[in-house]
């Protein structure tokens, strides 16, 4: 058995490609393009409706005000944000030609100008920042769906983002049927349905639910959870996260002159509080305490939400007085290090299969686009690997095990998902041994835990569910007995 990871061998598959069509130019810079990328940071395309509040989830997971927020018109350009020693901006036209937009610094307006751009004048922007967020991954911000083009065109939108992209942050304001079947086109195709592990889906401005009060995350939080049991959703999306963008954002980039105007207000007393916040137009509009001016209110309100400054106020007063403290609690309350650490688990850590996920995605694409003598073999090659791809079996047994759709006893459960990953790919991980472990002992253990599960294998009491997880584990376990720890 062929312990070669995933990753190197669809990487092989892709080169072995572009080379059969090394005589058709354009397939072959394209696949070139793909084999390039195997190299770069993890490319993530945020999706979503119209004014989801994708741009404002951007800049709250890079840390910057980068993407333009308040734009009336929608986005109708591609939006690649990148990492790049300097500031810089390439527009990409149809006809194939990239323009280089010199700028010093980025500022949003000028974002805004270029986003306004027809789609027959603009097919991309690409936006390069010397960000550290955009260091492990790049996002594509794509174009809000409107409502009825997200059944109309969803599917071609779609394929097109796959494309891009290797992993998918969808955004929804409230997650309703036509959104599940935006979704589940995804799952259409033949390398989503066998790998679909490169989703996650955001319940967006989720301070807005209800009556936006205090407790709008709180009911945000049981909507996401009905969803994570939702069959069809959770066949498709690993994580169902409510996030509040706004307060992302504004958590992430806060000012010194913002923090001191909220501790100047959490220092009224309690009542005059109360009766600011009764309302996001009472905050910034009433007269009075002029020592922080009504303007100064707008300003927060605009930044931070209602909800948001509501949260910040409550917890200057219970204690977190300093710039850091209060910016860690807020990104907590935003739901935003849900997000990351969502983002980070399922996306970053799993790169290796995503990254395998998009080459044998390009290979199926040209494939099909380009049929020609001699292309059986190729295609065989594809099917064996799409076939074998242990490493996306894995992660789909590590969500059902997750979402409790496959579950295994007590002491199991958990064996299980250290040895499939979860808490680190390295055999030592999965073993559950530190980086001292000796190679003897993890040998031991990989045998002893093989056979361990071997004997679960022939367990009568398990249906058929159960098997075939037991048979991902031992094979798992066949791996780590077969591979020679570094
Ligand atoms: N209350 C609240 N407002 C938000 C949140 N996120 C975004 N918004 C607001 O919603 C509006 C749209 O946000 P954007 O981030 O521009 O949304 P978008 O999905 O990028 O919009 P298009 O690209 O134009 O489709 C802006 O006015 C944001 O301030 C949030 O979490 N809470
Ligand atoms: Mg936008």
């Amino acid at each position: 058995m062929s312990t070669e990871n995933l990753l190197e061998q669809a990487r092989a598959l892709l080169i072995r490609t572009m080379t059969f069509y090394r005589d058709d130019p354009r397939t072959s810079t394209w696949l070139r393009g793909r084999v390039e990328r195997l190299d770069q940071p993890l490319r993530i395309a945020v999706s979503g409706r119209v004014k989801a509040g994708k741009s404002t989830l951007i800049n709250a997971l890079v840390g910057e005000e980068l993407a333009p927020t308040d734009a009336e018109e929608r986005t109708q350009v591609n939006t690649f944000y990148q990492y790049g020693p300097e500031p810089k901006i390439l527009v990409h036209t149809p006809h194939g030609a990239v323009q280089n937009v010199p700028v010093s610094t980025l500022d949003a307006g000028t974002i805004r100008d270029l986003q306004h751009w027809r789609p027959d004048e603009v097919v991309r922007l690409v936006i390069e920042a010397p960000s550290p967020g955009l260091q492990a991954i790049s996002l594509i911000e794509t174009p809000g769906l409107a409502s009825s083009a997200v059944q109309e065109t969803g599917r071609s939108a779609l394929a097109q983002v796959l494309s891009e992209a290797d992993a998918v942050l969808y955004l929804t304001r409230h997650p309703h049927q036509t959104d599940l079947q935006f979704l589940q086109s995804v799952h259409e195709l033949q390398i989503a349905r066998s790998a679909p592990i490169n989703t996650i889906v955001a319940f967006s401005r989720a301070d807005e639910v209800g009556s936006g009060g205090p407790e709008a995350l709180q009911s945000a939080e049981r909507i996401a959870e009905r969803y994570r049991n939702d069959p069809t959703l959770r066949a498709f999306a690993q994580h169902v996260i409510p996030v509040v963008g706004l307060l992302g954002q504004a958590a992430a980039t806060m000012t010194d002159a913002e923090l001191t105007a909220l501790t100047g207000l959490a220092q009224l007393s309690e009542a005059d509080l109360d009766a600011l916040l009764l309302s996001a137009d009472r905050f910034a509009n009433s007269t009075g305490p002029e020592s922080i001016p009504p303007a100064t209110r707008q300003h927060l309100v605009a930044r931070f939400g209602h909800f948001g400054v509501e949260r910040a106020l409550t917890l200057i007063r219970a204690g977190s007085g300093d710039a850091k403290q209060l910016r860690s609690a807020l990104l907590e309350e935003s739901g935003l290090n849900a997000l990351q650490e969502a983002v980070h688990q399922q996306f970053v850590e799993r790169q290796q299969a995503l990254r395998a996920r998009s080459a044998l995605l390009a290979v199926d694409m040209v494939l099909r686009a380009n049929p020609r003598p001699g292309v059986h073999q190729l295609r065989g090659e594809f099917e064996r690997l799409v076939a074998n791809a242990h490493e996306w079996e894995e992660l789909r047994l590590l969500s059902a095990l997750d979402s409790g759709q496959v579950r295994f006893t007590r002491p199991l459960q958990a064996e299980a998902k250290r040895l499939l990953g979860a808490f680190g790919t390295d055999p030592r991980n999965r073993l559950g041994r530190d980086e001292n472990a000796l190679a003897v002992d993890l040998a031991e253990e990989a045998t002893a835990a093989l056979s361990r599960w071997r004997e679960q294998a022939v367990n009568p009491l398990h249906d058929r569910t159960h098997r075939e997880a037991v048979r991902t584990v031992v094979r798992s376990c066949e791996r780590l007995v077969a591979q020679r720890p570094s």
